[in-house]
Order: C-alpha cells, then structure tokens, then sequence
C-alpha cells in the first residue's frame, strides 16, 4: 500500500548521500572536543546563523531547554507566547528542572507577541517580583500554522528585551523553512537574537539533532547545562555528518515542501467538511478544521488506506517534507476527499 505519511516533518529518513557520509564519518571522543566532523557541523551552523559558536543537541527541546537554563536562574521567569512549543509542549522543562517559570502573552495569528504586552509582562527590580531572564520568540510558529516571522518583527521585540538587558532566544526549530519562504538568509531572522535553536531533524532530514547558536560565552556556560542534563555525546560525528550535507544540500529543496503544502491546502479547500484558508500558508505545515463526522473515526479511515495524520480533535495538521512528492499529495487528497464523502456527508 501507498503511505503518505503527513505527520510531521520528524518523520522524514536520512537521504541516500547522509548515510554514506555517515558510515564514512571520521570521528573522535566529543567530550574531549575531539569529533572533527562535529566540530565541523558546529561550526558550519554558527557561520550560517552569523553567531560565533554552536553547539549540537539531542533535540529541539534539550536546545530550547539548555538555552533557557544558560539564560534564566532558579527563581526567574521568561517571556513567551501562549501557544509556544517551549510552553505547551516540552514538559514544562525549564519550570520542573530549572525553577523558571512561564509567564505567557497572547501569540497573535502568525505567532507574533505584541511588543507592549512583552514590555508590560517584564518584571519591575522588585523583591516580590521574579527577575524576567529571557524572552522567545518561535520562528516558523507551529501552532500558529507555520507562520513566518520577518526580520523587522524580530527586531521589534529585540528591542524591547535590550532595553530592559533581558536576552532573546527563537525556538527556530523550523528557520531555514522561514528562511526559504521569506527568500531572505536565516543570518538576518536570527540576528537580532542572543540565542537560537533550530532543528536538523525536521525539514532537513537528519535523523537526530538540533544545534544551538549564539555568543562563544554563551554556547561555553551552555555547554556546562548540556553535560548536567545528560547531552554531552561522544563520537556524534556518525550524525553530525547528516548535519553537514543537510545544511549544503536540503535547505534550498524545502521550496518545494512549501509547493506542496500549497498544493494540499487548496485541494483540501475544495473537499466539502474541512474548512481552510489556503491563502494563509507560507510554510510546510497544513492546519484546517474538520467541520463534520467524527474526527477520530475519519482519521482512522484514511490511516487505514496508508494516508498517515489527523487527530480525534477538529483541528487537524498535515506536513509536507522530503520523500513527499506532488503526486502524494495528489493521492492523499483522494483518499481525504473519498472518505469525507463516505463518513462525513453533510
Ligand atoms: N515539534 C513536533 C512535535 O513536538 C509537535 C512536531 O511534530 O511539530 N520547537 C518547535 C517549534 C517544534 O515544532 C518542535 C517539535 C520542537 C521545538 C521540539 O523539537 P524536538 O521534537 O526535536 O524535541
């Protein structure tokens, strides 16, 4: 059977090219800092984001989660919008293990955080007040459909944050996606940053591994938080050789995840029970409504028929990535638009 497998982007297998570069990797103990190939992806990140140094992680999370323990101490609280990934979905890290708390404002529509409600949540020099040691920003914004964010919004909220001294971190699990669709280098969304995240596991096919950039004095404490949660790794140079034909070969390509999503959104649009504004979607990730029948029950269905995706919830997320081609989502929108016909007729 055919499987379009829509989930996420985490989904996506290492290319042809990866795996020869891993199996031929030249590696070394990375504790010692001894992985050259590592060192290598290190610094080949921080040159593409224009910081000094980076630094490799597990995963999206264990970057955001390193990146707010360097920033922010036990006692202090972070800036960050309501429906971030650091807030609603890496396990409240940063509070249970770190002693920070989250203190959220709205995300707009394209996941923007209004810079005068930033500036009202940063906390007064107070004894009664927690001292505020970050902001975030999230570029793309999951939640909010994958939405961009231009260099001028980043700048926006740098602003404020320097002005109060506070640090800006971007959860940019997906900035080479923004990078790609705004056309504009992903040197110029982060430069206004103290920080940055961004995932190689995502859009860029790596199977493992999220890399951490910023100041050489910051990725040094960073790499003290690393260790303690367990991150240091030893001869990572095996996945960090996907990391370098990643970056020199699969960020241009995510043009084509962002036709594709496209593509989907516009069918989708024309399938009579799911409401969508096909307009709305710079990236690769497809949200929509499902308006009628039992979600669970129509999820279940076109799984069933190799369509991998939707949710018991009405709000459902398709994503575009490497190995999903025009005629997959061609194939996907026949079997979503046959289903709904079936089990969710008006
Ligand atoms: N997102 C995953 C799931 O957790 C939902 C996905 O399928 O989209 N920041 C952002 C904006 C993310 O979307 C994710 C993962 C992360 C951080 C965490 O990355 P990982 O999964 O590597 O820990």
């Amino acid at each position: 059977m055919r499987i379009v497998d829509l989930r996420s982007d985490t989904v996506t297998h290492p290319t042809p090219e990866m795996r020869r570069a891993m199996a031929e990797a030249e590696v070394g103990d990375d504790v010692y800092g001894e992985d050259p190939t590592l060192n290598r992806l290190e610094a080949m990140a921080a040159e593409r984001l224009g910081k000094e140094a980076g630094m490799f992680v597990a995963s999206g999370t264990m970057g955001n989660l390193v990146s707010t323990l360097t920033h922010a101490q036990r006692g202090d609280d972070i800036i960050l919008g309501d429906k971030s990934h650091i807030f609603r979905s890496e396990a409240g890290g940063a509070s249970a293990l770190g002693g920070i708390s989250f203190h959220t404002i709205p995300n707009d529509s394209r996941g923007m955080l209004d810079p005068d409600q930033v500036e009202a949540a940063i906390r007064p020099n107070d004894v009664h007040f927690p001292r505020t040691a970050m902001i975030a920003l999230e570029n793309t914004h999951n939640a909010c459909g994958g939405a961009t964010l231009t260099p001028e919004d980043t700048r926006t909220i740098a602003e404020v944050a320097h002005r109060h001294e506070i640090p800006l971190h971007i959860d940019g699990a997906r900035i080479f996606n923004a990078a790609v669709s705004l056309e504009t280098p992903v040197s110029e969304l982060v430069k206004d940053a103290e920080s940055v995240t961004f995932c190689l596991s995502k859009g860029l096919s790596v199977p493992i591994g999220s890399v951490v950039c910023g100041s050489n004095e910051f990725i040094e404490r960073a790499r003290r938080w690393c260790k303690m949660v367990g991150g240091s790794m030893r001869q990572v140079g095996i996945i960090a050789a996907a990391g370098i034909v990643a970056l020199d070969s699969m960020v241009e390509r995510m043009a084509e995840d962002h036709a594709n999503a496209r593509r989907l959104a516009q069918g989708l649009a024309q399938i009579p029970g799911i409401s969508i504004n096909p307009d709305a979607l710079p990236t690769n990730l497809v949200f929509f409504e499902v308006e009628r029948g039992d979600p669970a029950e129509l999820a279940r269905r076109i799984n069933e028929r190799g369509v991998k995706g939707g949710s018991p919830a009405r709000r459902w997320r398709f994503v575009t990535h490497y190995g999903i081609t025009a005629e997959d989502v061609d194939y996907a929108l026949d079997v979503v638009e046959s289903t709904f016909r079936e089990y969710a007729p008006a």
